[in-house]
């Protein structure tokens, strides 16, 4: 079971410290998890992370259920000890991965889709998602939700919205009797009287905690921050608040003054595969030309173990000569920058100072869409 003790709440704004308790271990809040799609947090060694002090990370439902394959992950007793890692992992139920597939069919019993590796059929439902996050042994199991569209109109996103709750229904029902956390996840689109009707029928239920599904799947910033202004408070205070696929300092920057205390996203390691530095100052693409003569590290504000060894031409020369070191060292700057960022934010809120430490990091540069 999972529960969240609340250490703090800020006199400045709604940003909280918290602790979450997993039989995993102990996660300080607000919380960066790195995302483990596959049972790996792509280019990291599990003792890396830990030497990042990450806490929690996240896996698939979805991909882990295509490969290894449940018959895998209960031979070796689940992810923990598939994968030799000793902290909390929580999963994210495939609502999210399934709808990005082209070729699906949305139905009151769950959705048909494809599989995408050998084409066969796949028949996702809340309860089979209860299973493959039973199998996997997470610590925290999210609820099979329906992600809608950006541009999805008001009458589609209703009928979803009834459509969630009913699914949420059948999580809890077939998650009975585990030990195994359970969160709601909240949806509704980008129309404030739908988030609410979303809030008011997930949270009726028992769950452990919630989340706020749909957002920052293309919309603009301000759309994202309206949503999230309106839609935080509509969930329970005693409970863990996360917002689902979220990793942009901005977004990270406005959700915790607003209460959200669970954050995740590939943009990490994406970013890093792709040849660019998350920094104090904002991106930095590595692969440009003028990095070529470079002796400065990544981010001079940086002390993780790529920046005090080696510099933006080394870093620049891999990834011309796409060698996989320079998407690996990337990638470990990267989560090790949204680990750091998470905890300055953290003593900040601890501090009183959190608004000052906002506006410094914007002024500083520290920007990004997604
Ligand atoms: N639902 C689920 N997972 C998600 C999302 C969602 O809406 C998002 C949206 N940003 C990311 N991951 N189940
Ligand atoms: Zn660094």
């Amino acid at each position: 079971m999972v529960e969240l003790k609340i250490l703090k709440k800020s006199n400045e704004c709604k940003a909280r410290l918290g602790r979450l308790f997993t039989d995993h271990g102990e996660i300080d809040t607000p919380v960066f998890m790195p995302v483990g799609t596959n049972g790996t947090v792509k280019g990291l060694w599990q003792n890396q992370l830990e030497s990042l002090q990450a806490s929690i990370i996240l896996g698939n439902a979805f991909h882990l259920y295509l490969r290894p394959g449940l018959d895998v992950l209960r031979e070796f007793g689940g992810l923990h000890r598939f994968m030799s890692w000793q902290h909390s992992i929580l999963t994210d139920s495939g609502g999210f991965q399934v709808f990005s597939l082209s070729d699906k069919k949305i139905l009151e019993e769950g959705v048909k889709f494809r599989s995408p590796l050998d084409g066969s059929k796949i028949f996702m439902t809340p309860e089979l998602s209860m299973e493959i996050q039973r199998a996997i042994g997470s610590d925290i199991a999210m609820a099979f939700d329906e992600c809608v569209e950006p541009d999805a109109s008001r009458e589609y996103v209703e009928g979803s919205v009834g459509r969630t709750t009913r699914w949420a229904r059948r999580c809890i029902e077939a998650h009975r009797g585990s030990r195994q956390a359970l969160f709601g996840i909240v949806q509704g689109g980008f129309f404030e009287d739908l988030r609410e009707r979303s809030a008011a029928e997930i949270t009726s239920m028992d769950f452990n905690g919630f989340a706020l599904g749909g957002l920052s799947v293309g919309e603009e910033f301000s759309v994202t921050t309206r949503i999230l202004a309106h839609s935080v408070d509509l969930l329970p205070s005693d409970r863990a608040r996360y917002l689902m696929g979220i990793g942009s300092p901005d977004i990270i920057l406005a959700a915790v003054e607003n209460g959200i205390d669970m954050f995740d996203c590939v943009l990490p390691t994406r970013m890093g595969r792709h040849g660019t530095a998350l920094t104090w100052t904002g991106r930095v693409n590595l692969k440009a030309a003028r990095n070529r003569f470079d002796r400065s590290p990544v981010d001079e504000n940086c002390s993780c173990a790529v920046c005090s060894t080696y510099s933006r031409a080394y870093i620049h020369h891999l990834l011309s000569r796409d060698e996989m070191l320079g998407k690996i060292l990337l990638s470990y700057h990267n989560i090790s920058f949204l680990m750091n960022f998470v905890r300055e934010l953290r003593e900040a809120i601890a501090e009183e100072r959190y608004m000052d430490f906002k506006t410094e990091c914007l002024r500083n540069g520290l920007i990004g869409s997604n």
